[in-house]
């Protein structure tokens, strides 16, 4: 019993020591960071005011394109989960604001662990089906 509790420690231990040394592949400090999807769409995301901070309110931004023209039929979800923990459901949907432009707020909420890195999620839909690009970045 105690062999099981104490590899239940060490796991719990590996899972924490894992994300606490995320590697982030967005800093959304001073500009937008973009990547392309699989099905070769042009997905960026952005956050204003800049650095994004916990606690505060946040207005997001998606750029889509497709072979480098707006991408402007999409309905877009971000979804956002923290590596290795469950921080609630915060999933929003965006706003179409033409031209391939996308728009959500978001508080971003406190992390009772003290973690800032976060990911998101972009979910894309169209019809003929659903793409997903994700970004993880770091709060202040
Ligand atoms: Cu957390």
């Amino acid at each position: 019993m105690f062999r099981i509790i104490a590899l239940i420690i060490v796991l719990l231990c590996s899972a924490c020591s894992r994300s606490e040394t995320y590697k982030t592949d967005c800093s959304l400090d001073k500009a937008a960071c973009t990547k392309t999807s699989a099905d070769n769409i042009t997905v960026s995301l952005d956050a204003a005011p800049k650095p994004p901070h916990t606690m505060a309110n946040h207005r997001f931004f998606v750029e889509l394109k497709k072979d480098g023209a707006p991408m402007a039929d999409a309905e877009v979800t971000l979804d956002f989960t923290m590596p290795g923990m469950y921080m609630g459901i915060n999933r929003l949907k965006m706003n179409n604001a033409g031209k391939g432009r996308y728009g959500a707020e978001w508080v971003i909420p406190p992390c009772p662990a003290g973690k800032k890195v976060w990911i998101a999620a972009v979910y894309i839909e169209r019809q003929g089906g659903i793409s997903q690009t994700e970004f993880s970045f770091e709060v202040r």
